[in-house]
């Protein structure tokens, strides 16, 4: 048996990072859930598990939702939904308003537990009743029953160490201690496995990715059960790749810097690039028209500068305090020096770089 597991495609999101692509963005990721339906019919999957946001909020658009329906109705395989922190089970949830057709279970406040005899499997899952819920998914959630299989679906945050105190936290110990075959993963937006023991479990990340730096979303998990073993596998399914990309800018000129990264880019990357290294003094770096040259040639791009001037070039010799610029120089390098923050020393470096190459006589973006 095979079951498709997906989550956190928070259908009708805004993307108001992206600006005006965010329209193109919800569309992809409409195409995407698409994409997903045809794929579980095109490879014989036994079932569709969407474990938790699914939706944005509780207030998608009307075509969103007939879109949604229409595609659930058109699969001959029974479908679980779990509601998320974003499309939560509250009085307001889309799920009580929604018409879904006969082979769509919504795991609710009265549905915790569900019997596919055909399946020989048994469906559990918490779903979440309020955005702001510190309550375990996993609570109560133990294999019952005489089902061959027992899969679990659970939405919230494995806890590992990383951040105290999680919102709809989620143990390895609960994980190990199911006695479920598999427990399917969501509110994480990377794929990752945590099987403990002999559970397996997943997260199967969003399809694409919902911010630059989700650099592991894209895929589906694939879950296949057969004898006594259950397989695991991550399978790509999103158009789009967040990709990170650190350029040394060091003794380049803006121009070096923009044909390194146009070497390396693809169309379909949602691309974040860091600017790291030293700068020559009077080289002017300006990340925005980087930013703009680069976008023109990737789905989506975004500049980082945390590149930085380098002071130590600045010899007394050559600029003389008693030149205007060698004065510019020594008055800048102790705002520099004197800075708070890292945003007043960023703006005075930027200002010391403009300054030079202008006193220089130099072009000037
Ligand atoms: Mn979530």
């Amino acid at each position: 048996m095979k079951l498709l597991h997906t989550s956190d495609l928070q259908l009708d999101a805004p993307f108001t990072f992206l600006g005006v692509l965010g329209q193109d963005h919800r569309e992809q990721l409409r195409e995407t859930f698409a994409a997903i339906l045809a794929l579980a019919e095109r490879e014989d999957y036994q079932m569709l598990l969407i474990a938790g946001d699914l939706f944005d909020s509780n207030r998608p658009m009307q075509r969103t939702i007939d879109q949604v329906v229409r595609g659930l109705r058109s699969l001959s395989i029974p479908v679980c939904i779990l509601p998320g922190n974003h499309d939560p089970y509250n009085k307001k949830s889309i799920y009580r308003k929604m018409n879904f057709p006969a082979n769509v279970t919504i795991f609710g406040d009265a549905v915790q537990r569900m019997s596919f005899p055909k399946l020989d499997l048994t469906v559990y899952a918490n779903a979440i009743l309020r955005m702001d819920s510190y309550e375990s998914p996993m609570e109560n959630i133990k294999a019952t029953g005489d089902s061959r299989w027992h899969v679990a679906m659970a939405h919230g945050n494995l806890v590992t160490g990383v951040v105290k105190d999680p919102k709809r936290p989620i143990s390895e110990q609960e994980i190990a201690e199911s006695g479920m075959d598999y427990v399917a993963l969501g509110d994480w937006h990377g794929y990752a496995d945590y099987s403990q023991g002999d559970v397996r479990a997943a997260y199967s990340g969003s399809p694409e990715p919902l911010a630059f730096d989700q650099t592991s979303s894209g895929y589906i998990a694939s879950v296949t059960l057969v004898d006594h073993s259950v397989k695991v596998e991550k399978i790509a399914v999103g158009r789009i790749r967040a990709h990170q990309l650190e350029v040394d800018v060091s003794g380049k000129t803006q121009a070096e810097i923009t044909d390194i990264i146009l070497e390396q880019v693809q169309p379909e990357m949602m691309l974040e690039i860091v600017l790291k290294g030293l700068h020559e003094v009077g080289t002017i770096i300006d990340p925005l028209h980087i930013q703009e040259t680069i976008a023109t040639h990737v789905y989506a791009a975004r500049v980082r500068d945390q590149s930085h001037v380098q002071l130590e070039d600045l010899s007394a010799a050559d600029y003389p305090e008693e030149h205007v610029i060698g004065k510019f120089i020594h008055s800048m390098h102790a705002r520099i020096r004197l800075a708070q923050d890292d945003v007043e020393r960023s703006r005075a470096e930027h200002a010391l770089q403009i300054g030079v190459a202008l006193l220089e006589g130099k072009d000037v973006i």
